[in-house]
């Protein structure tokens, strides 16, 4: 009820910033974001560390444009989420997109670990899934949009790399919709970890988890989704049952892009094998292992996962749209 959402904001509110609407403790809103919120409107959060770290300038922010554009398109408010000069952002400014995209990996990786740090040295930081499901959570949003999520690393069972995403998911109740998980993860123990977090992973139009730039990794998931009704639904359950996790909806790659699959594969061999002989490991293994398959593959891996990411945000957004509905 639109109502109810307006008043658990001004409560939320009260905290920090009484005189600048804006905020919610810490957390800067956009106008058009806040707006949104307080009135019950389908909003979509989105993440910055793909922008920085997970494409190149300038196809970053061409792409972090046409997934706000797409998210507007079928009738939700885009959030994109970072943390500007220290300060938590939720909904940017199209100067503020330029700004991370030509910045890329200078902008710190930030994970949920590193939001105080970077929030206490008044820098910038590209949020992965569990710093933005984090702020998004702070805020009210339910949904967020991505292409892929992190997970347990080959080998993971000896150096412990289980990415923060995991476990944000097994405590914050926002949706991530997203094409599964790179096969540069171990997609079955990433799995195995999502069931101990106690996180529901539901398939959209299949039964099988994909595995991001292919739509099948072999392994079943234990909820499927026909439409974004049943998006909606799945997510309001969990809301209203208090469970307090979070949902993985992954959604497979679309068939037309997902062809180069096998060639994909064999850059990822490649890229985890000289991440290996390089020592490249914890956090700057995903953006060495991404940049490399994507120069491996001679670009063929970007546009797959450029196709991918704008099918994510359609479904998300008509996700979130039903979502709304629901509530009203
Ligand atoms: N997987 C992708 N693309 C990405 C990421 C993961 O296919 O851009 C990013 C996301 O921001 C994700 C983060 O949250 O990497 C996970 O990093 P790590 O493995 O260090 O937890
Ligand atoms: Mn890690």
């Amino acid at each position: 009820m639109a109502s109810t959402a307006l008043s658990r904001l001004s409560n939320l509110r009260g905290h920090l910033q009484p005189s600048n609407s804006n905020y919610i403790g810490l957390v800067k809103l956009s106008p058009e974001v806040s707006d949104a919120i307080s009135h019950g409107k389908a909003v979509v959060a989105l993440e910055s560390t793909i922008i920085c770290h997970g494409m190149p300038y300038p196809q970053n922010l061409e792409t972090a444009m046409e997934i706000e554009a797409i998210v507007r398109n079928n009738g939700a408010v885009p959030a994109t989420i970072a943390i500007l000069d220290g300060v938590p952002c939720v909904g940017l400014t199209l100067e503020d997109l330029e700004r991370l995209a030509k910045l890329g990996s200078q902008v710190q990786k930030t994970a949920r670990r590193d939001i105080a740090h970077i929030v206490a040295k008044r820098r910038n930081g590209a949020t992965t899934v569990s710093a933005t499901m984090f702020l998004a959570s702070v805020v009210g949003i339910s949904v967020f949009v991505t292409g892929g999520i992190g997970g347990v690393h080959r080998h993971g069972e000896q150096t412990m790399d289980i990415s923060s995403d995991l476990t944000e998911l097994g405590k914050t109740p926002v949706a991530v919709i997203s094409a599964g998980a790179k096969s540069i993860l171990d997609i079955p123990r990433t799995l195995e970890y999502l069931e101990t977090q106690g996180v529901c992973v539901a398939a959209y139009g299949t039964d099988e988890f994909p595995a991001f730039f292919t739509e099948k990794s072999g392994c079943k998931v234990s909820s499927c989704i026909d439409s974004p009704e049943e998006g909606a639904r799945l997510i309001d359950a969990n809301v209203k049952l208090n469970l307090g996790t979070g949902l993985l909806i992954a959604v497979p790659i679309p068939k037309e892009q997902s062809a180069s699959g096998s060639i994909i594969e064999s850059a990822i061999q490649k890229a985890l094998k000289e991440a290996r002989e390089k020592n490249i490991t914890g956090s700057a293994e995903t953006p060495f292992v991404l940049t490399r398959v994507n120069e491996l593959t001679g670009g063929a891996s970007l546009a797959s996962n450029i196709a991918l990411l704008k099918n994510n945000a359609l479904v998300g957004s008509k996700i979130a749209v039903c979502l709304a509905q629901l509530r009203e």
